[in-house]
């Protein structure tokens, strides 16, 4: 026997960071909870799972309209005909879902009360289990949940932070110590997005992680736990993908680069590359450019236009969406030679070096904050305070040089 083991489903969730432009894929992308749903259900009925548990967060919030449970509730059929019963629990996101209070269930389906712990039998499995009455659950639910059934396999589905696992609000705080002590096989976990077998079996304590990846953050595979049953005990549990959309954090090296439609072209086989590897997925890609060379001034000074190139990079190599383009690489200022310079430059850099009062420096930066406010926002990230003079130093450097160069009668 087998059954699926599913969380945070977080359906029609917003994908965060998702920004129009054209060539990007949005529709797929705005659809992508639910096609990971669909192939979540494909997978039950491939394995013939007699169960699909959902520990949590199957709703992201409130909803705009019915689609969202209509969806649900029309995909939980297909499941019907196959005789995979559902068990679901609310959890923090969900909990106070005010529609899907009045979306009638199949009979198929069971969600957990929020009262008190309750259990579900489905042949020799018993299924305990407690939704959230509130959205913000800070006690240990699983305190309360019933003594195992003997000569069952038994279940406990709970939506908690666990121990404090980092990145998620603490909720329904609770022990391994304690889950272990209460006796079950199983501890179907939610709410913490990414994959975690906290215990490999004596029992089984798992997070299957978020089904389809939101954010940049959330990179990887994302999918459900399949777990199999032997003579009344788990044999294994097995992660198996289903998500549509992958995120991946693509990093760039400037060094050695002349220009950024250089850096633009590094990036290219690396988009090709994602595309090789998950050709059937759309992908969200994060790029970060790093390292030092003489591209970086140039990068810097085209901002949005740079943004563009890598974009339309990335729609040449097709379905991957470019959420966000962060520069974090620095030029190649020859300082030595600017302070040499019999020129403005030159002056103010020595003047900056030479004096051995930081508050000049400082209140030469809030001078400089005006100027700042001009400039393109990669170069305002530039100017970090805990390296404030050299950060300053460095910027007007660039800045002297390029218009020196004559390439500043493009600038604001
Ligand atoms: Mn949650």
């Amino acid at each position: 026997m087998k059954f699926v083991h599913a969380a945070d489903v977080h359906l029609d969730s917003p994908l965060r960071g998702l920004e129009r432009y054209p060539g990007a894929p949005h529709e797929r992308m705005r659809a992508a909870t639910r096609r990971a749903f669909e192939n979540l259900v494909n997978l039950c009925l491939r394995e013939k799972a007699a169960f699909l548990l959902l520990a949590g967060d199957t709703y992201d919030r409130e909803w705009r309209d019915y689609n969202t449970g209509l969806f649900f509730a029309s995909e939980l059929l297909r499941l019907r005909e196959a005789g995979t019963r559902v068990v679901m629990l609310r959890g923090n996101h969900d909990a106070k879902n005010v529609i899907t209070k009045h979306l009638r269930l199949p009979e198929h389906v069971h969600e957990l009360a929020s009262a008190r712990p309750e259990t579900v039998r489905i042949g020799d499995v018993a299924i305990h289990g407690q939704s959230f009455p509130e959205g913000k659950v800070q006690s240990d639910l699983s305190k309360a949940y019933p003594e195992p059934e003997a000569g069952m396999l038994n279940i406990g589905m709970l939506h908690t932070s666990l121990d404090g696992r980092e990145g998620h609000e603490p909720y329904a705080p609770c022990t391994v110590r304690g889950l272990s002590s209460k006796g079950y096989d199983y501890w179907a976990l939610g709410h913490v997005h990414a994959r975690e077998v906290v215990a490999q079996g004596s029992p089984w304590i798992v997070y299957p992680g978020n089904l389809q990846g939101r954010h940049a953050r959330e990179t990887g595979g994302k999918g459900a736990s399949l777990a199999t049953v032997e003579g009344g005990r788990i044999v294994s549990v097995v992660h198996q993908d289903l998500d549509v959309l992958r995120w991946s954090v693509l990093e760039v090296d400037i060094a050695g680069a002349e220009s950024p439609a250089d850096v633009v072209d590094r990036l290219r086989p690396m988009f090709r590359a994602l595309r090789a590897e998950l050709p059937d997925h759309l992908h969200a890609v994060r790029v970060v450019v790093r390292g030092q060379g003489p591209a970086h001034g140039r990068i810097a000074v085209e901002g949005d236009a740079f943004v563009g190139e890598v974009r339309g990079a990335a729609n040449e190599a097709g379905d991957v969406w470019v959420e966000k383009v962060r520069v974090e690489s620095r030029g190649e200022v020859d300082m030595g030679a600017l302070e040499e310079r019999e020129d403005a430059a030159g002056h103010l850099l020595r003047y900056l070096r030479g004096t051995g009062d930081s508050s000049v420096a400082k209140d030469f930066a809030t001078e400089l904050d005006a100027f700042e406010g001009q400039l393109p926002k990669e170069l305002r990230g530039m100017l970090r305070r805990d390296r404030l003079r050299d950060e300053v130093t460095e910027l007007l450097a660039l800045r002297l040089s390029l218009l020196g160069n004559g390439a500043g009668g493009d600038e604001p």
